[in-house]
């Protein structure tokens, strides 16, 4: 009879007594095959891997009853099942109950074709296995770890998402949120600490009227309920005397990259266009600001977008694209490009001819006005960053205009309560004891 084989999957980055004991199991039942996730695959699913995915694949090999290691490119099971035939898929029974659970289902509908089996062992929901893991995610929430991993991302990714956040609850949607779809798990990669939104949730103008005090307290904030890295929008980014202290105070907090744009005065938002009136700044001012900000700035981490305003300013693609060119010959990380049209054209054509001479200055975009551009476009074109910038706050504020409407319509709580409100239990679930 020959031998019969085992294929387990694992996205640990931490190895623990739990992990040995089901790998013993599954070894005792055949030759035991397992699929190290891949790092996209782990970042989309649980959270940053601490070891990427070569280190990963050494520790299993050296994991005595392990006779294979594979590459499990997405938390679907279905490739590798489908190429490995294995007779059984080993796992611990928690992934009945959690995001896995299609996951789970699929593992059961290809083994049911081929003739294989799922083993589900209990799971080991020792305390010691959570702190561990809570202890990993602290890490993760430390400046000097968070600071470095947006580059990170951008480079394994290609293409990274940001959304909003403007609190610590905002913070904990954008950390936490995930779905799942076709064989793949998607979560935002990246905040954004918009100058609208946070202006917005404190009741004032868009034109750099919080100051920066404030604007630094609703980092902490975020900060201290998420792990995931952070993006400022630096407005003008100010006085470059001032600007120099910014960026090193953001550096210092953990932040990855301050985004500042290059108009001078009072800045209104973008959004408004040539409605109001808005001063582009020069090239050679601005370019010194950038320039000033890439030497105050300490680690390598660190990343100081410029941000185009010509479109918004209706100046014109070739000024775009002077000043982009000029910001990235000046120190700029990236450049993020903005434009107000709900035609995504002229966003396009300055990606297009922007990489003809630079491929590789990562290339932000905010798709507010052109929504209808999906990230894997963006992707091909040869966009970096998406930011979702505002989506939370124009969700989130009408829908409590709306309930404290219905109330004093009603008055009375009641009818709100039904018809709009979030169970006070649930709304308690969503704040995690321990962060
Ligand atoms: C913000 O979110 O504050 C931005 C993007 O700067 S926009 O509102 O489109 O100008
Ligand atoms: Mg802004």
């Amino acid at each position: 009879m020959s031998e019969k084989t085992v294929y387990m999957c694992f996205s640990t980055d931490v190895v623990h007594s739990g992990h040995i004991t089901i790998i013993k199991k599954a070894a005792s039942l055949g030759r035991l095959m397992v699929g190290i996730l891949s790092d996209e695959a782990v970042s989309s699913y649980k959270r940053f891997p601490l070891l990427p995915y070569e280190e990963r694949k050494t520790l299993f090999e050296n994991i005595a009853g392990v006779s294979e290691v594979v590459c499990q490119k997405e938390l679907s099971y279905r490739e590798n099942l489908l190429r490995y035939k294995p007779d059984y898929v080993v796992h611990g029974d928690d992934w009945k109950e959690s995001i896995q659970r299609p996951v789970r289902d699929e593992v059961l509908d290809v083994l049911g074709q081929q003739g294989g089996e799922l083993i589900e062992y209990p799971y080991s929901n020792d305390k010691k296995y959570q702190a561990l893991e809570q202890r990993v995610r602290a890490d993760l929430a430390m400046p000097e770890l968070r600071r470095g991993r947006l580059k990170k991302l951008i480079s394994m990714k290609g293409l990274v998402t940001a959304i909003e956040a403007h609190s610590g609850i905002t913070g904990l949607i954008a950390e936490k949120t995930m779905v799942y779809q076709e064989g793949k798990t998607f979560q935002f990669d990246a905040m954004w600490v918009s100058s609208l939104c946070d202006s917005t949730a404190k009741g004032k103008p868009d034109i750099e009227l919080v100051d920066m005090s404030s604007r630094f307290r609703t980092i902490d904030d975020i900060m201290e309920v998420t792990t995931k890295p952070i993006i400022f929008d630096g407005d003008t980014g100010g006085l470059t005397e001032h600007f120099v202290y910014t960026v090193r105070t953001l550096e210092r907090m953990g932040v990855s990259m301050i985004i500042v744009e290059d108009k001078t005065g009072l800045k209104k938002n973008s959004l408004f266009g040539t409605e109001v009136e808005q001063t582009q700044d020069s090239i050679e001012n601005f370019s010194a600001k950038i320039h000033a900000g890439k030497l105050a700035q300490k680690t390598d981490d660190f990343m100081i977008v410029a941000r185009v305003e010509s479109l918004i300013l209706e100046q014109g693609m070739e000024d775009a694209l002077e000043r982009a060119f000029a910001y990235v010959a000046a120190g700029a990380d990236g450049i993020m490009i903005h434009s107000r049209k709900k035609d995504p054209a002229e966003i396009f054509e300055f990606v297009e001819r922007f990489r003809e001479k630079d491929s590789a200055s990562p290339l932000i975009v905010v798709p507010t006005s052109f929504n209808a551009v999906t990230e894997k476009e963006f992707k091909e074109r040869g966009v970096n960053v998406v930011i979702y910038a505002n989506q939370l706050t124009r969700s989130g504020f009408p829908a409590m205009q709306k309930t404290a409407e219905r109330i004093l319509e009603c008055h009375r709580a009641k009818e709100a309560d039904e018809e709009r409100c979030m169970p006070i239990k649930e709304i308690i679930t969503l704040i995690p004891e321990e962060n």
